[in-house]
């Protein structure tokens, strides 16, 4: 698992290099940047189970048939499944977003998950669906725009964190539509 740090002198190493300007300048911007970070981070989590179900929620009622006989979150124990892989997904995004690095959601969440979803019938359009969902609620969380749920902190600008975590939620989507081999 790599963060910001570790992913610059991996890269720099892997060039034969020292840490040059332009890395230790975004290196700079991911520790300036840290408490706003570490706020957006703390909006997800606190709002974890809201964001994942009403995720759930909404992936099914637009496809009622997933919690009908055949449908795979039929039965609660599969409902269950399913509410547990959300929190899951949106837990190794909330790391990616605290390291500034996708690498963990990579090799401990997203390795392997498409093959197991096909293994036991889990329809990945309907799982992308639902990370989608839960991409656009932590977009509005990490730029505080969710009206019920304000959180009182210093205003200030936190776009390129809402930007940044919804690049690893497409990651997410990527792999589940396994359009793309990823690679980083
Ligand atoms: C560390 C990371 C990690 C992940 C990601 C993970 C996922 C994961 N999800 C599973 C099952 C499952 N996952 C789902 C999920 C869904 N069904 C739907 O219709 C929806 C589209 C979707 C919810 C959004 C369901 C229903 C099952 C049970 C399938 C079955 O047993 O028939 C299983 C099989 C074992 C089990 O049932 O517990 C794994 C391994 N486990 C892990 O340890």
């Amino acid at each position: 698992m790599l963060d910001a740090f570790s992913r610059a002198v991996i890269s720099a190493d892997a060039k034969t290099a020292y840490i040059g300007a332009d890395e230790l300048a975004s290196l700079k911007s991911y520790i300036s940047n840290q408490n706003r970070r570490l706020d957006a981070v703390n909006f997800i989590a606190s709002n974890a189970s809201c964001i994942v179900s009403d995720a759930v929620a909404g992936m099914i009622c637009e496809n009622t048939g997933l919690t009908q006989a055949g449908g795979n979150c039929y039965t609660n124990r599969r409902m269950a499944a399913c509410l547990r892989d959300g929190e899951i997904i949106l837990r190794y995004v909330t790391y990616a977003l605290l390291a500034g690095d996708a690498s963990v959601l990579d090799d401990r969440c997203l390795n392997g998950l498409k093959e197991t979803y096909s293994a036991l019938g889990v329809p990945t359009t309907s799982a992308a669906r639902a990370v989608a969902i839960m991409k656009a609620a932590a977009v509005a969380f990490v730029n505080n725009t969710v009206s019920q749920r304000k959180m009182a902190v210093t205003e200030g600008d936190c776009s390129f964190l809402a930007t940044e975590v919804a690049g690893y939620f497409d990651g997410v989507i990527q792999v589940l539509a396994n359009h793309l081999k990823r690679n980083r």
